[in-house]
């Protein structure tokens, strides 16, 4: 009986043989002769994501190259520390493969240090927290004492070291008004290891209100000054976050998880490059800027050798073949073929945006400057969040419900839907297909009601769509698809045959 593989390419001509679906026959192939059901749901989520319209801010799709730079034997190698500082021997080509991950990062945003090992955005925020403290707080604090090993200080010195370790305070932007979990939210362990508090845009235009914040920071004087976001939509101006840091003795740190594609292909420049302005910028690596699931830290030189305890001060071992993919990714991400895209994913965003406005749906702030739009779809259509999310995803879209600043439906049921371009951007798709997708928003949301309750009432979640109008989206959205195919390289039909039994 005949491979997978073999039968690709025996069933091939010769010089129609794909060197990237030959390597992706032979993985899956490997996988599926331990466990073929996890083989078989490889094979459907690359159904299910290229039959669904991916319209979520933070997600993309990375090349067949960074996927190919994860899948190897570098993850059975612990690398705790960071290169030529190791807590185990044999480490030197996670040395080699961790410096160029970082020099890679540094070139692409211009910084002064990058540190490429966080797994998630979470963990760069928290790595980047700690070293903000373990450099503002710590290291005068044991200077004081003349002693650099935490072990050797008495109990009392200890006590009083971890209780102004635990007391500092953070300012970062409203959970409802775009800031992420990390920034101080009370479900989060930022809120709990900080003193933590909010700032908040304008309740009238949504916009972030720079004086206000600088009042904010002026009574609050923080010892972080955080901004950035997972639901803002529009650009920041770093240099006067930095007046306002300066100003009232803060570090200013930045994540840029959601923009940061935008800020390596020199869209945001100038004032809107935090990397210019910011002490410390954090930034997932899988969101607009293409590459592998993961994140890094960038900074400036003077916060560097406390960022690079992040482990094991925050983090478990390393994982090489993330970072090798990140090294892979980053180098895509200096190409010119990357700044054409990153351009396109905010033209994009705009010509979306200015169809859904011509269409009559409401935008937050009115608009977009980056990549993603926030949709109010309680105040023209009736509907909570949830149900439009339910909605696009019965009609082949999927996309994430937000809430709105100070939004009355709360963080579950939320009144609006955040709709992104970085994926469809790199599917290949353009303005025309932008005012299709708007059409096919509006098609979606007319035709679509909350249920009613047993006790009379509309639900929050659940909804009745008009079955015509989920057909015809359903079709309009196919067709979209049929034209921008993820993965071309990947014959679908044959990994079904192969995988799925
Ligand atoms: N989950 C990311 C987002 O969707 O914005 C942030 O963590």
């Amino acid at each position: 009986m005949s491979t997978p593989l073999q039968k690709y390419l025996s069933g091939t001509s010769p010089d129609k043989i794909s060197p990237a679906f030959t390597a992706y026959v032979a993985n899956l192939q490997e996988v599926a002769a331990v466990g073929p059901e996890i083989a078989a749901s490889i094979v459907k989520e690359l159904e299910a994501q290229r039959s669904h319209l991916k319209l979520i801010a933070s997600e993309n799709y990375c090349s067949l190259n960074v996927q190919a730079a994860m899948g190897n034997l570098l993850t059975d190698k612990y690398a705790e520390g960071y290169p030529s500082h190791r807590y185990y021997g044999g480490c030197n080509n996670i040395d080699d493969i961790e410096s160029a991950a970082a020099e890679e990062a540094k070139a692409l945003f211009g910084a002064e240090h990058a540190y490429v090992q966080p797994h998630s955005g979470a963990d760069a925020n928290l790595v980047a927290y700690w070293a903000i403290l373990s450099a503002k707080i710590e290291a005068p604090i044991l200077e004081k004492i003349g002693e650099t090993n935490l072990s050797k200080l008495t109990d009392a010195q200890w006590a009083d070291l971890r209780a102004k370790l635990g007391n500092q305070r953070l300012m970062g932007l409203d959970y409802y008004s775009g800031g992420h979990l990390t920034h101080g939210y009370r479900q989060n362990v930022s809120a709990r290891m900080f003193d933590s508090y909010s700032y908040t845009v304008d309740k009238e235009t949504g916009l972030l209100d720079y004086d206000a914040i600088e009042k904010q920071a002026m009574e609050v004087k923080p010892l972080i000054l955080l901004t950035g976001y997972s639901a803002y939509p529009r650009a920041i101006n770093f240099r006067r976050f930095r007046e306002i840091a300066d100003k009232c003795g803060a570090v200013l740190m930045v994540d840029m998880a959601h923009f940061a594609g935008l800020v390596a292909g020199k869209v945001f420049t100038g004032d809107e490059n935090p990397v210019a302005w910011a002490d410390v910028v954090t930034t997932t690596t899988h969101k607009t800027l293409r590459g592998p699931r993961g994140a890094i830290v960038l900074c400036k030189a003077p916060f560097a050798e406390f960022v690079n305890k992040g482990c094991p001060l925050v983090l478990g071992g390393p994982l090489a073949h993330v970072m090798a993919a990140k090294a892979i990714a980053f180098k895509e991400a200096r190409t010119d073929s990357y700044r054409q895209y990153a351009h396109k994913v905010q033209e994009n965003a705009r010509a979306l945006a200015a169809e859904c406005l011509k269409l009559g749906l409401k935008l937050q702030t009115g608009g977009t400057d980056n990549h993603l739009m926030l949709i109010d779809i309680q105040s023209t259509h009736g509907l909570t969040g949830r149900q439009g999310e339910n909605a696009m995803f019965e009609c082949g879209i999927t996309l994430n419900r937000n809430s709105l600043p100070f939004d009355p439906n709360g963080a579950w049921w939320t009144s609006g839907l955040r709709v992104g371009t970085p994926a469809v951007t790199t599917l290949g798709m353009g303005a025309a297909e932008m005012k299709e997708i708007a059409s096919i928003i509006k098609l979606v949301l007319d035709g679509t009601k909350p249920a009613m309750t047993e006790k009379g009432t509309p639900a929050k979640g659940k909804i009745v769509i008009e079955p015509a109008v989920q057909a015809e989206a359903k079709k309009r959205v196919a067709a979209l698809l049929g034209k921008f195919v993820l993965y071309p390289e990947l014959d679908l039909d044959f990994l079904k045959a192969e995988f799925i039994k």
